[in-house]
C-alpha cells in the first residue's frame, strides 16, 4: 500500500511539473500574465505601426474555486474607436478559448471553441455578452478596414516598419494560427452558458492584478469575471483575443485546475482513515 501511494504521488508530481513547464505565462500575485509586443499594432493611412489605438500590451488570467478572471491591458476601450470600419467603429473581438489541443482551424471546424464576449456593441454573431460553448468563430477583420488580408502579411508589414510582431505567449508565426488568412476574432455561433461581470480597476487591484509590475503602458485596463462552473472542469487551454480589425492579437496558454468538491475531500479522508487503520492493524496480523 505504501509503495502504491508513493507511485501515485510521483505520478502526480511529474504531471504537475509537466503542466507547469508547458506554460509560457508568468505567475505574479496569483495572476498568470502573457506579455505581447509593445510595437506590433497597425493603424491608419499613412500607416502607423506600434503604440496605436489598437495596441495590445498584455493579458492576465486567474482561477479561484468560484470564479475565473480575465484582464487585458491595451489602448482600445470597450466600445472601440471611431475608424474607417463599415459600422464606423473598430471594437474588441471576443476571447476565443481552445481546450482541444488542436490548431485553430481544426478546433473551429469542429465547433469546439469556447467564447467570452465582453464588448456588447461588437460584430459578434451572438446577441448578448457572456460565456458561450460549442463556438464556431469567424473573422470580421475585412469589415473593419483590414487591408492586409492575412496574418502573414500583417506580420510582414509590422516587421518592414521596424516592429516585432508577437502573439502573447506565442510567436507571431506559430502554426496554431493559419498565416494565409485573417484570424477568426469573434463568435459566429455558440450556446450561451452564463453571464460575465465587468470589473472596476479597484476590484481588479483588490484581486492582486498588477500590469504596472510588467511596465505595461496601455491606456485601458479591462477586466471581467464569470462563474468557475461555466467552464470545463479541468484541462489546458489556449485563448486568443484581437481587435475587430486583427491589427493586433494576443494569446495566452494556461491550465484549468479541477476544483475539489466537498464530497471528494470527505471521500479521500475516509480512504485515508481506512488505509491508516489497516496499516495500524498489520503488526497484529503478522504476529
Ligand atoms: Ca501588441
Ligand atoms: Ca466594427
Ligand atoms: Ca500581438
Amino acid at each position: 500500500m505504501k509503495k502504491q501511494l508513493m507511485v501515485t504521488w510521483l505520478v502526480a508530481i511529474i504531471c504537475l511539473l509537466t503542466a507547469k513547464s508547458a506554460q509560457a505565462s508568468t505567475l505574479y500575485k496569483g495572476w498568470s500574465y502573457a506579455i505581447d509586443s509593445f510595437n506590433d499594432s497597425t493603424q491608419g493611412t499613412p500607416l502607423r505601426v506600434g503604440g496605436t489605438d489598437y495596441e495590445i500590451y498584455g493579458s492576465a488570467f486567474k482561477q479561484t474555486d468560484h470564479n475565473i478572471f480575465l484582464a487585458i491591458n491595451a489602448n482600445t476601450p470597450i466600445g472601440g474607436v471611431a475608424s474607417g470600419a463599415q459600422d464606423g467603429y473598430t471594437r474588441w473581438g471576443d476571447i476565443l478559448f481552445n481546450f482541444s489541443g488542436q490548431n485553430l482551424n481544426t478546433a473551429n471546424a469542429n465547433g469546439s471553441l469556447w467564447g467570452v464576449r465582453f464588448d456588447g456593441q461588437n460584430e459578434s454573431g451572438v446577441a448578448s455578452t457572456g460565456v458561450f460553448k460549442d463556438v464556431v468563430a469567424k473573422s470580421v477583420a475585412h469589415l473593419n478596414n483590414n487591408g492586409f488580408g492575412s496574418l502573414g502579411r500583417h506580420n510582414q508589414v509590422v516587421q518592414n516598419y521596424g516592429g516585432t510582431p508577437t502573439i502573447g505567449d506565442l510567436s507571431a508565426f506559430d502554426p496554431y494560427f493559419d498565416q494565409s488568412k485573417q484570424v477568426e476574432n469573434v463568435i459566429a455561433s455558440g450556446t450561451k452558458v452564463g453571464d460575465i461581470k465587468l470589473l472596476s480597476l479597484t476590484e481588479l487591484s483588490n484581486l492582486g492584478l498588477d500590469f504596472a509590475h510588467f511596465g505595461l503602458p496601455g491606456s485601458q485596463t479591462i477586466g471581467l469575471s464569470f462563474d468557475r462552473s461555466l467552464f470545463p472542469d479541468e484541462g489546458s487551454f489556449l485563448y486568443h483575443l484581437a481587435v475587430e480589425c486583427d491589427n493586433d492579437i494576443i494569446a495566452q496558454g494556461g491550465n484549468l485546475e479541477r476544483v475539489p468538491e466537498p464530497s471528494a475531500i470527505l471521500g479521500l479522508t475516509f480512504v485515508g482513515l481506512i488505509g491508516g487503520s489497516r496499516l495500524r492493524k498489520r503488526p497484529h496480523v503478522n504476529q
